[in-house]
């Protein structure tokens, strides 16, 4: 009884092993290739929800705010604000690597490629004179800009990106824009 057991046990750890072998050699030949994007911004708990819903905003940036109303003040000038960003701005990278971009802001964002980089599907965040890419229109209603959404502190992974360059934006706030380089 005891041996059987023991043989049990010897034959398991044994498959353990190898299953945990494998990968890890697989890895060593093609190294996972990973590159991460984030989406960062400063809006203001007390005014974001108030106009939006409660916990539309998280308050996640430290000592740093700024109410919705001066949110669109700023796009509407033209000068919007930069604490609303994706970092880097610009990523090369090989073909194979996994984009990663995380929601780090208190708000939630869209990753959305588009063909050419434009206005957003909400016309008081666009710059003066700038109109709806066609990849944003018609907001969350349209399910391929609801699919590029990213929720605060979520994150959506990119896969299969061909080469060459390829543009991505917030279709909420427009003036979020990463260019990607495939190599
Ligand atoms: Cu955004």
């Amino acid at each position: 009884m005891m041996k059987i057991t023991i043989a049990k046990f010897g034959l398991l750890a044994g498959c353990s092993m190898l299953a945990g072998a494998i990968p890890i050699e697989l890895a060593q030949e093609n190294p996972p290739s990973v590159a991460q994007v984030v989406a960062l911004d400063e809006c203001d708990p007390a005014t974001f929800n108030a106009a939006l819903g409660p916990d539309f905003c998280k308050n996640v940036a430290l000592g740093a705010a700024t109410k919705l109303s001066d949110l669109f003040k700023k796009a509407a000038l033209g000068t919007p604000d930069p604490g609303w960003d994706f970092e880097p701005d610009a990523v090369h990278i090989k073909k194979g690597t996994t984009l990663v971009v995380v929601d780090q802001g208190g708000e939630p964002h869209t990753f959305t490629e588009v063909a050419q980089f434009g206005g957003g599907f909400l016309p008081v965040l666009n710059a003066p004179g700038e109109t709806t890419v066609p990849e944003c229109a018609g907001g969350f209603a349209n399910v391929a800009v609801a699919k590029t959404r990213i929720l605060q502190g979520s994150q959506v992974q990119i896969t299969g990106l061909s080469k060459g360059e390829h543009l991505f934006e917030c279709c909420i706030h427009p003036w979020m824009r990463v260019r990607v380089e495939v190599k």
